[in-house]
């Protein structure tokens, strides 16, 4: 993997410890003023809502051991690539990993309009979604402005963006690097979604959009609740499912699966919605993605940031309540 280039939040972070593999990464905000051991810092930039806590070291020195357990590879169905992770996060620290998520990131609740002919329809994402990252064709520079990846020149005119892109916070900045460091794949993008019951899904699709490249790699984690996670094979010209089998792989916190291959533009996933069990725990996903392009960026803003408000957990209501500015 090639090295990237320093960043104030490394000039700003403790010395890697012996059994550190990653301390930071290249993506990570501006840090808060002032170091301490523990976890004073913070992830600050002008789109953020406000700032994300760092990881505290009792689970950013433990994450640093993941993978927990080596990958297994599903491919004994057509056009299946999977590497699954049971678990990729060490199990002393996901149950604190995912209360620090949850609590920590700022979430919305994204309402939108599709066009079928001539009816317009309200679409209520059901979930809470964010995202984080920039495309290939830019980066962040130590300002955290957003600027051309090959100029280092802000992007404008025909160039500029439609959204306003976020960089990864330093907790999924940290995860990001050490998936990439164990898969050999690159990403520039983590689409956080939380599910906070049973009632909360995500209908079957793929993630075949072409800004993400003709056969890419998604790295999907789960924390929280167990959830099933459904696949099956798109229907071919002829009709038929191609001798494949539909999937339920029950995932839970710490899993990890690796979609690769032909598997984003032969088969779609889902998370069906669930009545009991413990779906109403809650269930963080997070998918480190890589986006080729500018409209890739906008796209994922329309759909997982909106036009609505900011949703922060309320440890108190043990709910995601809507977060106003003091
Ligand atoms: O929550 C999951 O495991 C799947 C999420 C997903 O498919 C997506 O964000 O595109």
């Amino acid at each position: 993997m090639s090295k990237r280039p320093r960043t104030l939040d490394s000039f700003f972070s403790p010395p890697p410890t012996k059994k550190s593999r990653v301390q930071e990464d290249g993506d990570s905000t501006q840090v808060a003023k002032g170091r301490s051991a523990t976890s004073t810092e913070s992830s600050k930039h002008s789109t953020y809502p406000f700032a994300v806590p760092h990881l505290p070291p009792e689970i950013s020195d433990i994450l640093n051991f993941a993978p927990s357990e080596e990958g297994r590879i599903i491919n004994d169905q057509p056009d299946l690539d999977l590497l699954y992770f049971q678990p990729y996060i060490p199990k002393n620290i996901e149950k604190s990993l995912f209360e620090f998520l949850r609590s920590e990131l700022f979430f919305y609740r994204v309402k939108y309009n599709i066009k079928r002919g001539p009816v317009e329809t309200q679409i209520n994402t059901p979930r809470y979604t964010t995202v984080f990252g920039v495309d290939d064709t830019s980066r962040f520079n130590e300002n955290g402005e957003v600027v051309d990846a090959a100029t280092g020149k802000p992007a404008v005119g025909k160039n500029a963006y439609t959204c306003k892109p976020r960089p990864l916070p330093q907790c999924l900045a940290m995860l990001k690097t050490l998936t990439e460091n164990a898969t050999g794949c690159t990403f520039n993008f983590a689409l956080v979604n939380y599910y906070a019951s049973g009632n909360d899904s995500i209908s079957y699709h793929s993630d075949d959009e072409r800004f993400l490249g003709s056969l890419p790699a998604i790295a999907s984690f789960s924390l929280g609740a167990k959830r099933d996670f459904l696949l099956r094979h798109k229907k071919t010209p002829a009709g038929d499912p191609s001798e494949s089998k539909p999937m339920k792989l029950p995932l839970a916190s710490g899993d990890m699966i690796l979609m690769r291959g032909k598997t984003q533009s032969c088969w779609e996933h889902s998370i069906p919605k669930r009545k009991g069990g413990e779906a109403d725990k809650g269930r963080i996903n997070i998918t480190f993605r890589r986006n080729m392009t500018k409209a890739g960026t906008a796209n994922y803003h329309r759909y997982n940031v909106g036009h609505g408000g900011v949703f922060k957990w309320d440890d108190r209501k043990r709910e995601m309540v809507p977060w106003e500015r003091n």
